[in-house]
């Protein structure tokens, strides 16, 4: 079929409008449309464990965590607040922790670097920085070192 030349014209203009709205909408749709288009939307596995306290990988630690507010809200930046015990329930006062993360399902780390700011004493730590700019599965990794021991732990989060 051949389109006459005003016809042909609204075709272009309506195209052209069309990737305008697209360019502009870029920044939602790459996070929520495109990434997890790519990533084939995996759901979570279903046997993740999501549990917030939990012993560290080699059982030195027991480590908790609880957002300072709950439930945790996409694309804000919020802090948590981590408690430390030995395996046997003793609070651990001394503790350098450090955080990683990211999105096993997409390949991407964190949109931030989560530090701790503040020992609040009693074993606990205020973790300050963090977010999560979209829906899935998260890993919040943690490196705990005190008393001369040094253990890792993962949080599974899956925010909806
Ligand atoms: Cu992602």
């Amino acid at each position: 079929m051949k389109l006459r030349p005003s016809k042909r014209l609204i075709v272009v203009a309506l195209s052209m409008g069309f990737l305008l709205i697209l360019v502009a909408l870029l920044p939602w749709i790459g996070p929520t449309v495109l990434m997890p288009m790519m990533m084939g939307n995996a759901a979570a596995p279903a046997d993740l464990d999501t549990a917030r306290s939990r012993l560290t990988d080699d059982g030195a630690f027991r480590i908790s965590y609880a957002p300072v507010e709950d439930p945790i809200q996409i694309n804000q930046i919020h802090g948590w607040t981590l408690h430390v015990e030995t395996a046997e329930g003793q609070p651990v006062t001394d503790a350098e922790i450090g955080v990683d993360g990211g999105m096993p399902q997409h390949g991407h780390g964190l949109p931030t670097r989560p530090q701790v700011t503040q020992n609040l004493g009693q074993g606990d730590y205020l973790l300050e920085g963090v977010k999560f700019q979209m829906a899935g599965w998260w890993e919040i990794r943690l490196a705990i070192s005190a008393g001369g021991r040094s253990d890792t732990i993962t949080f599974n989060l899956v925010l909806r």
